[in-house]
């Protein structure tokens, strides 16, 4: 196991790193910018460095800064976290380089899982399924016309470098569809510095569920069971669970092994999530492969008994995964998490950044808070606005609920408007209840947010 590992982010993740490794023997450096300075991450770990001004773009992001921050600490290896650099290729390239292990897949593993079009084609090679279409970039509208024609409208294009949802159009009719891939080659252009895009059957009232994987440098590939992220808005997750509501015990073992298809086909190394669209028959289909650890984790490690990130540093470390003769894994009991953001869904989920002046959490059985705040902490207005997950856990998707409301009510937050009220809804909806939720809950169920 490493001696000593740095921490390129910040934020409530920041914290859930140093703990892991606290509680593997490890020690820890954290960088951070001028804005963090009095953060919870500072303050818990072994050593801090300054890396710059609170812009990322000027800290978080600066690669050479944080490659030195290392190298004058005597950090063995780099954990990046979500979003940042956690996805930069450049940036796992640059350190091993510098003969610094990147906490994470191989630069190879994450360059060919980012272009969109290119990891689809590849899963489609490993018997993954996907949705019919291009299966590969389209150059010209005349190509997106005849894919078109083949699969039926409506139609999905979808840019190779986009993710998330930017850069996607739909055409609903042959006359539609030279100006949406017109539409949508240009917005890729404009977001992402590349035109490619990729065309798909559009799926209506779709769910989100990823599978949550895991495999080592030792040959051991292992799922940990889906969570369902259905529960979005404009493409941010509000909350999520596990195991998905929507799941039959055949679908759930087949999804599983179609996501260790993948793994296994990419030999792929560390974490990852494969995410995959259910359409309203149960069918499932690949949709895209994060090479990161992600927000959502805490459902899969409660609905498992597991540490996802402990798994990354033994795995980064050349070491098994520590529960591999567990596999296959299924779901112990039933977790869901709440994203508390500093938003008001009042306001169209405008972020409110402000000092907290009271900051109660919830506790006792079945319920988790991972974050970074404390009463008197300042919301900067830099950065994203989640200020804390509440996962909650219990035999059964009613007693998570029931705790959920329980832990919910208990949680204090006062100084800026935030996204509780927003769940407490949610718990309270007869179609969130039933478990019948797809993408568009929010604006179908829910009026936008809008309480
Ligand atoms: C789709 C789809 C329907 N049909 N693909 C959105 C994010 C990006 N990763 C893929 N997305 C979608 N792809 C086909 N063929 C609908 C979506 C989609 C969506 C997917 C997951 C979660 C929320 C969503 C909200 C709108 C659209």
């Amino acid at each position: 196991m490493f001696d000593k590992i740095l921490i390129a982010n910040r934020g409530e993740v920041a914290v859930r790193i140093i703990r892991a490794a606290h509680e593997l023997g490890v020690k820890t450096v954290v960088v951070y910018s001028e804005a963090d300075r009095d953060s919870l991450a500072v303050k818990l770990s072994d050593e801090a460095v300054c890396i710059g001004p609170a812009p990322s773009a000027k800290s978080y992001l600066v690669i050479p800064n944080i490659i030195g921050a290392a190298q004058i600490t005597g950090a063995q290896a780099i954990h990046p976290g979500y979003g940042f650099l956690s996805e930069s290729a450049e940036f796992a390239r640059a350190c091993a380089d510098n003969d610094i292990t990147f906490i994470g897949p191989s630069p190879e593993a994450i360059e060919q899982l980012g272009d969109k079009a290119n990891a689809k084609a590849t899963m489609a090679r490993f018997g993954v399924p996907t949705v019919p279409g291009s299966d590969g970039a389209v150059a010209t509208a005349e190509d997106a016309a005849r894919f078109a024609a083949e699969v039926g409208y409506p139609v999905l294009i979808k840019a190779s470098a986009g993710g998330g949802g930017k850069g996607m159009r739909v055409a609903e009719s042959a006359e539609e569809l030279e100006k949406m891939f017109v539409a949508a080659k240009t917005e890729a252009a404009n977001a992402f510095g590349n035109d490619e895009v990729y065309l798909e059957k559009y799926l209506s009232h779709p769910r989100h569920v990823e599978v949550q994987v895991l495999a080592d440098s030792c040959g051991n590939a292992m799922h940990l069971c889906e969570r369902d992220c259905s529960i979005q808005r404009r493409h941010q997750k509000l909350l999520e669970e596990a195991p998905s509501p929507a799941l039959d015990e055949q679908t759930r073992q087949a999804m599983g092994e179609a996501a260790l298809r993948a793994v296994r086909g990419v030999g792929y190394v560390n974490a990852g999530t494969i995410e995959f669209l259910l359409d309203t028959d149960g069918r499932f289909y690949f949709m895209e492969m994060n090479t990161r650890v992600q927000v959502e984790h805490p459902v899969s490690e409660m609905i498992t008994g597991s540490d996802i990130i402990k798994e990354q540093l033994r795995i980064a470390a050349g070491e098994p995964i520590s529960i591999a003769h567990r596999a296959p894994l299924s779901p112990g009991c039933h977790a869901i998490e709440f994203r508390i953001n500093a938003e008001d869904p009042a306001k169209g989920f405008m972020p409110c950044p402000g000092t907290i002046t009271r900051f109660d959490v919830p506790g006792g059985p079945g319920v988790r808070v991972d974050t970074h705040i404390r009463a008197g902490y300042k919301v900067p207005p830099t950065y994203d606005s989640l200020l804390a997950k509440l996962i909650v856990w219990g035999d059964t998707r009613a007693e998570a609920v029931a705790r959920g409301k329980r832990a919910l009510s208990e949680f204090v937050i006062e100084g800026v408007a935030t996204t509780i009220p927003f769940h407490q809804a949610v718990l309270e909806n007869e179609v969130f209840l039933s478990g019948e939720v797809y993408t568009d809950f929010i604006e179908t169920q829910m009026n936008g947010g809008t309480l």
